[in-house]
């Protein structure tokens, strides 16, 4: 049985990491550089049609979209304390946070990290940026105002809904958005990025 993950340091694949290394659930990685050429080669696309990180093969199975992959591997392994039981009243909130880090907040960060740092100087439109920057900043006052009462998203600690809206943070932080983060946030984010399954998930193997 071996599960795969296809990894491209520092993306949205981290968030497979973190999970697995929290999980403690043995896998490989098949690392290579992001926007690299083997995102848009027939043998990745034949893993993921969508040409985007992350993907996994779980012995043949093959998935791509992260936080789908989150839930699948918690369903398939078991929480292990990261997630509540659907049974449990925090199980709606816990999937309402998990789904927020980026179905809410991934469009605002990417349109702000896009057209501040990866697209082609040229096709940068600053009002798209600002844009994405008001926006995502409104997302980091919502987050403020849960982690003002709690060190993580749900009261009764670490979830992966933390892996998921924390790792948006990194983008937030590649984007510039950070810098003006409310204090409960950017403290969230020094304490979720302390955990040791982050360094090892976030440190950037040879590709
Ligand atoms: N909603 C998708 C987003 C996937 C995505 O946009 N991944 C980025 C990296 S974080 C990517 O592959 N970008 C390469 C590209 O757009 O060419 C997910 O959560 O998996």
């Amino acid at each position: 049985m071996t599960l795969t993950v296809y990894h491209a340091p520092p993306s949205r694949s981290v968030r497979i990491l973190w999970l697995l290394e929290e999980m403690g659930v043995p896998y490989e990685t098949k690392t290579f550089p992001i926007r690299g050429d083997y995102m848009t080669s027939d043998d990745f696309r034949a893993i993921n049609p969508t040409a985007k990180v992350p993907a996994i093969d779980d012995d043949g199975l093959i998935l791509f979209e992260s936080v789908a992959i989150m839930e699948y591997l918690l369903a398939k392994h078991g929480a292990k304390g990261l997630a509540p039981e659907p049974s449990d009243r925090l199980y709606g909130p816990y999937l309402q946070w998990l789904h927020y880090g980026e179905a809410g907040m991934g469009p605002y960060v990417t349109m702000c990290l896009g057209h501040r740092r990866l697209l082609p100087e040229a096709a940068r439109i600053p009002a798209m940026a600002q844009w994405g920057e008001d926006s995502a900043r409104h997302c980091l006052d919502v987050l403020a105002g849960q982690l003002s009462a709690h060190d993580y998203l749900l009261p009764t600690g670490f979830s992966a809904a933390d892996i998921s809206v924390a790792y948006m943070l990194l983008l937030a932080k590649f984007a510039g958005i950070m810098k003006h983060a409310p204090e409960p946030v950017t403290a969230y984010f020094d304490r979720c990025t302390a955990r040791e399954s982050w360094k090892v998930a976030s440190a950037s193997p040879e590709a």
